[in-house]
């Protein structure tokens, strides 16, 4: 559980740091069924592979339900949970990739912002291997001015970066597998190139309270992890019953489509990232 001082600090801040989910080992399990999966198909995971994977995976359904997620989560924005969706980040070893300072409020057509990432570690996010960095603060000002650069290495679906940021006081996260830092989406947020000897693999959580609407997407689902939604605004997702099952993996096309063009509405282009 977090604390008061932690729960004050989230307010002013936008994020908490470090926090405690498994040990190293169950995190190493996780990691294990991602890369036999990605083994099964050669290689990395696909564009569309990447978001709401929670519908294809069960031990991704089970970690957005897992209480040492959500019980932080609902200290932070009470007990009736939507996960709206989930994002793989993974930097292989010595590789270029890097995100660049964003705010996710910018491109996900969510009316809330009270929007919480809970970024998990799969396997060790050190500052060498590029680890998050935040901008305290910047959740509780205006979004700042975006612009697509559509650069190779940006892991962002237009390679977006905010515009003239003071990076003065930016504050990295590091974090060990079985790890996760939570921050709020409207907080300016990036990370740099992996410079070590492993990959760095994470999955983003995004969890909302259920009053959110979507406001650019036509249609949009999420799934309900924690209390009662009685606002249906968005569909509810099915639950896999074992990885792949057939069911959840014919909707993810849909909520991973419709994921897609939300967040490249009205981009110039559209890249297989996301
Ligand atoms: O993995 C990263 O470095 C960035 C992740 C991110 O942008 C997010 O979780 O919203």
């Amino acid at each position: 559980m977090l604390s008061n001082e932690q729960l004050l600090n989230y307010e002013q801040v936008g994020f908490i740091p470090a926090v405690d989910v498994m040990s190293a080992d169950e995190a190493l399990e996780i990691r294990r069924s991602l890369e036999a999966f990605e083994a099964t198909q050669g290689g990395q995971l696909d564009a569309s592979q990447r978001s709401r994977a929670f519908l294809l995976f069960k031990w991704l359904d089970d970690l957005i339900r897992d209480p040492r997620v959500l019980d932080p989560i609902e200290q932070l924005i009470g007990p009736n949970i939507l996960c709206w969706s989930t994002i793989f980040w993974i930097k292989e070893a010595g590789s270029q990739s890097f995100v660049d300072w964003h705010q996710d409020n910018t491109y996900w057509g969510l009316s809330s912002r009270r929007v919480v990432t809970a970024w998990f570690a799969i396997s060790d996010a050190s500052t060498e291997a590029g680890c998050m960095g935040v901008i305290p603060g910047t959740h509780n000002g205006d979004t700042l001015a975006h612009e697509d650069t559509y650069h190779k290495n940006n892991m962002l679906s237009r390679g977006q970066r905010i515009m003239n940021l003071d990076k003065d006081k930016a504050v990295l996260m590091p974090l060990r597998a079985g790890q996760m830092s939570l921050h709020n989406y409207c907080l300016a947020h990036g990370s740099g190139p992996n410079v070590s000897a492993d990959r760095r693999m994470g999955v983003s959580m995004h969890f909302m309270p259920p009053e959110t609407s979507q406001v650019v997407g036509s249609w949009d689902c999420a799934s309900l992890v924690r209390g009662v939604d009685t606002y249906q605004h968005f569909v509810h997702a099915p639950r896999p019953r074992f990885d792949m099952d057939p069911e959840s993996v014919a909707f993810h096309e849909k909520a991973s489509t419709a994921m897609r063009d939300v967040l490249y509405a009205g981009a110039q282009q559209k890249l297989a990232r996301l």
